[in-house]
């Protein structure tokens, strides 16, 4: 396996406006993570991806990008990004910067040029039609509103937009506009970034026909991947891509890739011509029924094999349990029915998760713990997914379940501010946050965790030294063991080295046959100080060495 770095670091995910507010105008900034560089350093990650931090008119908050190469103002300027890029690097840690090109905001100059008239150069940048019948060119749906087509009445055609009407999307057949992202592209690398993280890039090329989706009941849009993922020129501008940005420099492009599964998740990544690693969905839609917000119990053994079988079918993972777009991990996927659960279970979720192969990117506040919020009304929030979704429940008459979803899976949980401590607001800002701040933070909270050496976060930052301070949980090879139901537990071998990891992820006791005794210093990590001979305890978690030559 060849070593790089991007396979030895934990990337800390850093959502801007949530993170820290240096100049208290109640918005995260970049001043603001300055100042946070040391908590960082102290917490030993070597990675940090920055959400959108670029000029925006914050229709989908940063994800419309209306200028790519200036700062958002309430984030700061150039040179406070060039001083923490800066310090980022004087301290040993990457930047990864957000790249968002399947579509621009509809106050990008481009789109404000294309939307002029037919025949203004930059109309072919965007995906115009003419309507079908006086309605829109094809039935598809889009992620944000009912229709992926909004009309505009200047020229009398329809554009297409998979999300938000303020996020049109850009045409990948345009060579001109190709090699436009690629010239912004190589202007921030050679600023120094590390790499990117690119935004639903495996949607970038739509099906040329633009046909419409096949429906299985009578609903007037339908959610037609079908045609606008995995395309196959989608592998050509990826290769074209890595081509005119990539090749000849040291840096790591991960994919958010939807609907990709581990038979062609491959495409993607071959020998690296396109994608380092890609950021699969299968696990975040793992609660889900018809749709994210019909929520299912979380099924342990389909985790299990899930994880396993992308262990087995990529060279390389990405390894996370939350991001901004999903509700928090201990909320999700563990148990905060009382605080002793809370905390044994984020440990846990954090042994199993990121002691598997693959780069962890660990997202704002999970290394505390931090939870779902409790929203009482629609007026706290903020994001534009659950807004559009809680309208239309209201006019469809389905609002208690729009709200129950919302409550589980809407992703302003992941967007509450950041709980640095218990002083009003939670430390983030003194003036009121642009959203409102999780009532549990004078519990849960960085400053009470710093000091005590039992709590989730003290377990973190071992577990991150762990793992980067260790070949073989790096790059050893990853074996499922049989185990019962509940317990997740996997080998990591590396040339004659071993280690076994161990996970109950449930609330009870269950008996596991280790078949043989572990020595009391052979267990690296655990969130129990006392273990029983073939017996995990609710939620007990731990790393052992297995010793040399095992087999
Ligand atoms: O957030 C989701 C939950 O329903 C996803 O469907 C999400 O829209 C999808 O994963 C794409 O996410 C990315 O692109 C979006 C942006 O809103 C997200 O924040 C971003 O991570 C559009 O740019
Ligand atoms: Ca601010």
């Amino acid at each position: 396996m060849k070593h790089q770095w991007w396979k030895e670091s934990v990337v800390y995910q850093i959502y801007p406006r949530s993170f820290k507010d240096s100049n208290q105008d109640g918005i995260g900034d970049l001043r603001g993570i300055i100042q946070q560089i040391d908590y960082l350093v102290w917490l030993g990650v070597n990675a940090v991806w920055l959400n959108p931090i670029y000029d925006s008119p914050n229709d989908d908050m940063g994800y419309d990008i209306r200028d790519y190469e200036t700062i958002m103002t309430e984030f700061g300027t150039m040179e406070d990004f060039d001083e923490l890029l800066d310090k980022l690097h004087q301290n040993g840690i990457r930047l990864i910067m957000d790249l968002v090109v399947n579509h621009t905001s509809d106050e990008h100059p481009w789109f404000v040029e294309s939307r002029k008239s037919k025949e203004n150069p930059y109309r072919d940048f965007y995906i115009w039609r003419e309507g079908k019948d006086g309605k829109e060119p094809n039935n598809w749906a889009s992620f944000f509103t009912p229709s992926a087509w909004d009309y505009d009445e200047e020229t009398q055609e329809w554009y297409l937009h998979l999300f938000s009407k303020k996020q049109p999307d850009l045409n990948w057949n345009n060579k001109q506009m190709r090699e436009s992202v690629y010239q912004m592209m190589n202007r921030w690398f050679d600023k120094g970034v590390d790499g990117f993280r690119m935004d639903v890039i495996n949607l970038i090329a739509k099906h040329p026909d633009l046909p419409d989706g096949e429906s299985d009941n009578n609903n007037r849009y339908v959610f037609s991947d079908r045609y606008f993922a995995m395309q196959p020129k989608l592998h050509d501008y990826l290769r074209e891509m890595r081509k005119a940005c990539f090749d000849g420099r040291d840096c790591m492009c991960v994919g958010e890739t939807p609907f990709v599964n581990t038979n062609n998740a491959n495409s993607l990544l071959e020998s690296s011509s396109q994608l380092d690693m890609i950021f699969q969905f299968e696990l975040m839609d793992i609660d889900s029924k018809s749709s994210k917000w019909d929520v299912a119990e979380f099924s342990v053994p389909k985790f299990k094999q899930l994880m396993s079988s992308w262990q087995k079918a990529v060279p390389w993972n990405s390894l996370f349990w939350s991001n901004h777009d999903q509700p928090r991990a201990v909320s999700r996927f563990g148990d905060v029915s009382t605080e002793e659960s809370r905390v044994l279970s984020a440990k846990m979720l954090a042994i199993a998760m990121h002691l598997l192969k693959g780069t962890s990117f660990l997202y704002q506040g999970e290394e505390i713990g931090m939870t779902n919020c409790a929203f009482s009304s629609f007026d706290q929030l903020r994001d534009i997914e659950s807004i559009n979704f809680y309208r239309n429940a209201e006019n469809g008459g389905y609002l208690d379940f729009a709200w129950n979803g919302i409550l589980k899976k809407g992703r302003d949980n992941a967007r509450t501010v950041m709980q640095w401590d218990d002083t009003k607001n939670a430390g983030f800002s003194k003036t009121e946050p642009w959203i409102m701040v999780n009532p549990n933070y004078t519990q849960i909270n960085v400053a009470s965790q710093q000091s005590n050496p039992n709590s989730i976060l003290d377990f973190y930052r071992n577990l991150i030294q762990l793992k980067l301070s260790n070949e073989t949980l790096i790059y050893g090879e990853f074996d499922l063991i049989d185990g019962p139901d509940s317990v997740f537990s996997y080998t990591r071998t590396y040339q004659d080295e071993q280690y076994l990891i161990v996970c109950n992820m449930k609330n009870e006791a269950v008996r596991f046959d280790f078949s043989q005794e572990f020595i009391q210093d052979a267990f690296l990590l655990s969130n129990y100080t006392f273990h029983y001979k073939n017996l995990l305890q609710p939620y007990e978690a731990f790393v052992v060495r297995l010793g040399k030559n095992h087999d």
